[in-house]
């Protein structure tokens, strides 16, 4: 295969996996508001509200999941899930738990791994996949490590508990989408095949 057409199609496969950070979209939202990529609870003292993302971080592939914290006095989950099975907080494979003593603690399948430190207004937590390490952090910096390793595809998941309870500025990275520059190396590629072929 001439060197051209290699250079090409290495340039349209890095493209075509650029990993930007994106606003989660959510979807499959049970008695909850979505107001853009935020979740605001509507039930009252009840673990039967929760949302999912389109987006899906790709398998093999880092990325994370994260939001920004507004109140301290509710209890709410933020995790990464490979499917949604439902709107209950132990069904979310990696789970950030956000409790209304502003304590976070981490649950993973419905199982508690501990409590491991405070949160504040305006700090920004969230679950990251690196390899295929699963850990927690807020402010960047990682205060669990999950033993349990993941290499598949994983959505945002959400379970909220108190009415106006919420999860808000839900970020996402590690999302594959055809970018722009992919689709101008393609068009680059067809016209380079197509002048060599006739
Ligand atoms: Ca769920």
């Amino acid at each position: 295969m001439p060197k051209k057409i290699i250079f090409l199609l290495f340039a349209i496969s890095v493209s075509i996996w650029a990993l930007p950070l994106q606003d989660v979209t959510w979807t499959q939202g049970v008695n909850v508001t979505i107001s853009g990529n935020n979740l605001s609870c509507l039930s009252s003292n009840t673990w039967n509200s929760g949302a999912f993302s389109t987006q899906f971080i790709a398998a093999n592939t880092d990325g994370f999941v994260q939001a920004t914290v507004q109140e301290t006095n509710t209890h709410r989950m933020l995790g990464l899930s490979w499917s949604n099975e439902d709107a209950y907080w132990s069904t979310i494979d990696y789970a950030l738990y956000l409790v209304s003593n502003a304590q976070i603690y981490v649950y993973e399948n419905g199982a508690g791994r501990g409590y491991f430190t405070g949160y504040a207004t305006g700090d920004v937590v969230g679950i990251k996949r690196i390899g295929s390490t699963v850990s927690y952090y807020k402010n960047d910096v990682v205060f669990y490590t999950s033993t349990v390793t993941h290499s598949g595809i994983l959505y945002a998941d959400a379970s909220l508990y108190e009415y106006g309870s919420t999860l808000k500025n839900v970020q996402i990275s590690g999302v594959p989408e055809i970018s722009s520059l992919a689709c101008l190396a393609l068009a680059l590629g067809m016209v380079f095949i197509k002048k060599r072929i006739f």
